[in-house]
């Protein structure tokens, strides 16, 4: 592949449980390889490697973990994913991300252990690829607890999500270099559909994407 031919964008979707994520990457991703643009779908955790099943077994109650245990398989199961993503990206692939670093801080520090705070919980993400777009998509805990109740897993409660919904902004705040779009997720799906479109298209018209993409970096303070 000519290294004149544009990289795919690294585009992340962020949010609290129910928040519609995983709906609005597949949307966008559909909508992009129809339009003639290669896309690719991620999701992490990715529950089907030797680390996603350890977090999948914690996430469902059937193991117990250590706080910084577990926060660090999560980190180690993008760690593991990053060479094929950017030999995707090399390729031309857009890769959209269901969740990544940003979850990975803030879930663990959510947890109020007070030697696991968002500055120890980021530091094993320093030097991943950094995004060329970020999506948050914006819920409060009780309307996601409104849409047909959090499930079984481990941190599906409303006071765990509250936690995570304010975690997330002080996280955004100290990476003033990450570009951040916020989404209002609380409109209809076919809304928030269009605004990520509408978001993408004009990112990429503007994008100069770096090749490598740059590094996640060190919180500011
Ligand atoms: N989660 C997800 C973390 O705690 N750390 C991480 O690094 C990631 C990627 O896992 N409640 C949490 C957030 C979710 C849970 O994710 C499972 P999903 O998207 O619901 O399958
Ligand atoms: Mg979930």
């Amino acid at each position: 592949m000519s290294s004149a031919s544009p990289r795919g964008a690294l585009v992340v979707v962020e949010g609290l449980d129910r928040s519609g994520k995983s709906s609005q990457c597949q949307i966008l991703v559909d909508h992009l390889n129809q339009s003639g643009s290669k896309a690719q779908y991620v999701k992490f955790p990715d529950r089907s490697t030797p680390t996603g099943k350890m977090i999948n077994s914690y996430l469902t109650g059937s193991a117990q973990q250590d706080d910084h245990s577990i926060h660090l398989l999560f980190s180690a199961n993008r760690w593991e994913a990053i060479q094929s993503i950017l030999q995707m990206l090399e390729f031309g692939m857009n890769i959209i991300i269901d969740r990544y670093s940003f979850s990975g801080a803030v879930y663990s520090a959510a947890k109020d252990n007070p030697n696991l705070g968002l500055d120890w919980a980021w530091a094993c993400e320093v030097g991943l690829p950094k995004p060329d777009l970020v999506l948050f998509l914006d819920l409060s805990s009780e309307e996601a607890a409104r849409r047909g109740g959090y499930g079984e897993e481990r941190y599906e409660t409303q006071q765990m999500q509250s936690r995570v919904r304010a975690l997330f902004q002080d996280l955004f705040k100290r990476l003033p270099n990450v570009n951040l779009k916020q989404i209002n997720a609380g409109c209809s799906i076919d809304d928030v559909a269009t605004e990520i479109r509408t978001t993408f298209g004009r990112f990429v018209e503007q994008a100069k994407l770096e090749r490598p993409p740059e590094k996640l970096q060190t919180l500011s303070a």
